[in-house]
């Protein structure tokens, strides 16, 4: 889709992928350790609230049972008052009898006392009656005529002498105290006892019951409860797979573990601390509510390594501890969940963001890429090509500039190869002639003399040189000036090119020496030139440089041919022109003389 091949693609998607992975980071580790406090205080809190939620259940189981007992001991109190105030009715009938029959008044008497002892109800209850001074005269299983004065019960406390109390100072009233159901019973119940007083006989009549049935009635609901409670609880997990447990000061209530439930649980070590687990919890329940340990597992049993955290609670009412267990790794599952979860969005925004960057990137610097290679080209010379401006945005407008720039470039370059050209051919020219004669100059003619020395020695063809030298110029400068001696000097290079033939090699050699070099010439043919150039200068006229006169001057011209026995180079044939040429000088100017 894309090519990597760029490198400010690469360098721009490397921006890209550092920002958003900042922005990952950032994310990770300052983000996410925020979550996973709020998260795992939530999960927290939801134990807690679990905790709290069978504390209320179990406070109003409490309470339900209270007004149970509460419920049940008003019913028996009741239950008792009516049956002594049906018997009281019965004794007054009697006593009524008794009035108006003096005579039968101990029959009477005895009689309902019999009745009365005959008398059975609910869960085979009885009644009693007692005299003032604590003789029995009814009672199921104390023989009558028993004195009950000195009678305690288990803790030491008369019982007769308080029920008469009772009965004889408020006319009736209960009484509890503490007694063996069946003789010899080594486990003492509470009792309650209602009496009433009868005065006209100067007894007591009472009844009562058991306080434990009672009790026994709260234990069987209790029971049932807990069982209900104990459904609730186990469908209640907090976290993955903590739980509720429910224990009191003598055994382990409730518990998933069914080893462990209805155990007494006081012994069992918290294999981390070296401690009691019960003690521990006992003392975390009256103080933070809290406690960490490491505990084994369900699905791992008897592995104690798990970070455990407990909160626990004391419910008075049922002198019950209820504790809320869960594993700490379980309770932060739901952050780490959260946690991996935006870890893998993140990587996912940071993959997409590569691509989608890396794809718009490439497509925004096609034509910068493109330009690029426009330049490439162009940099290698080809100036004929041009970038292609599409876009109508900085890019397009830099590719606008860059033909516009390429454009100049092309006419300076052109321009400039033209000049350079003009400059090579200005300097060249100059490397070889000289520019006020254009004859070739002294460097150039000493390259080629030699060339054409060495030729002519091997086609051994003759090779001729004069040297030619105007006469008193230096009379002509100090006469009319130097530019007209230039003119003189310009007017014998242009007699001597005229008269030479193409061949023939015209040299200036210095300010006012000539040499003109004549291959396959010998020196009768040059010295006949050379005498027919001094012959042609001799009526040439210049016009000085103001125009204003005319200047006429004559030259002297030294002949020598090559010897290519002697003559090693073309030095030593000029050496000998030369030499002509002061002899020319010497015998009288405006002449040629051969060497
Ligand atoms: P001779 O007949 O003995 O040659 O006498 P002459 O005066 O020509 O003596 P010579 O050749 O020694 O003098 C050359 C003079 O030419 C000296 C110099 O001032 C002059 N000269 C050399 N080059 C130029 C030039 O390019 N232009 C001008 N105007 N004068 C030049
Ligand atoms: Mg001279
Ligand atoms: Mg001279």
């Amino acid at each position: 889709m894309f090519s990597l091949n760029s490198k400010i693609v690469r360098k721009i998607l490397a921006i890209i992928v550092f920002l958003v992975s900042l922005y990952t980071i950032a994310i990770v580790f300052l983000a996410l350790p925020r979550i996973d406090t709020t998260i795992d205080k939530l999960e927290e809190d939801n134990a807690k609230e679990i905790l709290q939620q069978i504390v209320v259940l179990t406070d109003s189981v409490a309470k339900n049972l209270e007004d149970f007992k509460k419920e049940s001991l008003s019913q028996h109190k009741k239950e008792l008052k009516d049956i002594v105030s049906i018997v009281y009715s019965m004794m007054e009938e009697a006593y009524i009898k008794s009035i108006a029959n003096p005579q039968d008044k101990d029959k009477i008497k005895k009689d309902i006392l019999d009745k009365i002892s005959k008398i059975r109800y609910g869960n085979n209850n009885y009644l009693f009656v007692i005299d003032y001074n604590c003789t029995v005269l009814v009672h199921p299983f104390v023989k009558k005529g028993t004195n009950m004065k000195n009678v305690l019960d288990i803790k030491g406390e008369p019982i007769v002498p308080r029920m008469l109390k009772v009965a004889r100072e408020f006319g009736e009233g209960f009484t509890r105290y503490w007694w063996s159901k069946n003789n010899g019973d080594p486990h003492p119940i509470e009792k309650l006892s209602y009496t009433k007083d009868f005065p006209q006989w100067k007894m007591i009549i009472g009844t009562g019951m058991y306080i434990d049935d009672i009790q026994k009635e709260v234990q069987k609901r209790k029971q049932k409860l807990l069982s209900e409670l104990k459904d609730i609880m186990k469908s209640t997990k907090v976290g993955k797979t903590g739980y509720i447990y429910i224990f009191d000061t003598n055994k382990m209530l409730i518990h998933p573990n069914e080893n462990i439930e209805g155990k007494d649980f006081k012994k069992f070590k918290n294999p981390g601390k070296n401690s009691y687990i019960y003690d521990d919890l006992i003392k975390a329940a009256s103080t933070t509510g809290v406690l960490r340990y490491k505990w084994d597992k369900p699905s791992d049993k008897g592995h104690y390594v798990y970070d455990k955290i407990s909160w626990i609670k004391y419910i008075p009412s049922m002198k019950l501890y209820v504790v809320s267990s869960a594993y700490v790794s379980e309770l932060k599952e739901l952050s780490r969940c959260l946690h991996n979860k935006i870890l893998r969005i993140a990587v996912l925004i940071l993959l997409l963001s590569f691509i989608v960057s890396a794809y718009y990137i490439r497509k925004l610097l096609q034509p910068i890429h493109e330009l690029a290679k426009t330049a490439e080209v162009i940099a290698k010379g080809n100036y004929n090509i041009r970038a292609i401006a599409q876009t109508d945005d900085e890019i397009g407008k830099l590719a606008k500039n860059f033909n516009i720039m390429v454009d100049t470039l092309q006419d300076h370059i052109q321009n400039l190869d033209k000049k350079v050209q003009e400059k090579t051919d200005a300097l060249k020219s100059l490397a070889v002639t000289d520019p006020l004669t254009k004859l070739y100059n002294r460097r150039y003619f000493a390259e080629i003399s030699t060339e054409l020395f060495e030729l002519a020695k091997r086609e051994n063809q003759p090779l001729s040189l004069m040297m030619i030298d105007i006469d008193k110029f230096k009379n002509i400068n100090d006469t009319y000036g130097h530019q007209t001696g230039d003119v003189v000097i310009e007017k014998l290079a242009s007699v001597m090119s005229k008269m030479k033939r193409e061949s023939d090699i015209a040299c200036r050699y210095g300010g006012e020496e000539f040499i003109l070099l004549l291959p396959k010439t010998s020196k009768d043919g040059a010295t006949k030139l050379a005498d027919r150039i001094r012959e042609t200068i001799e009526y040439t006229k210049v016009l000085t440089h103001d125009s204003n006169k005319e200047v006429s001057f004559t030259i002297s011209v030294g002949v020598s041919e090559v010897d290519f026995e002697k003559d090693t180079n073309i030095e030593a044939v000029i050496k000998r022109a030369d030499d002509a040429m002061y002899k020319a000088k010497k015998t009288g100017r405006n002449r040629v003389c051969s060497l």
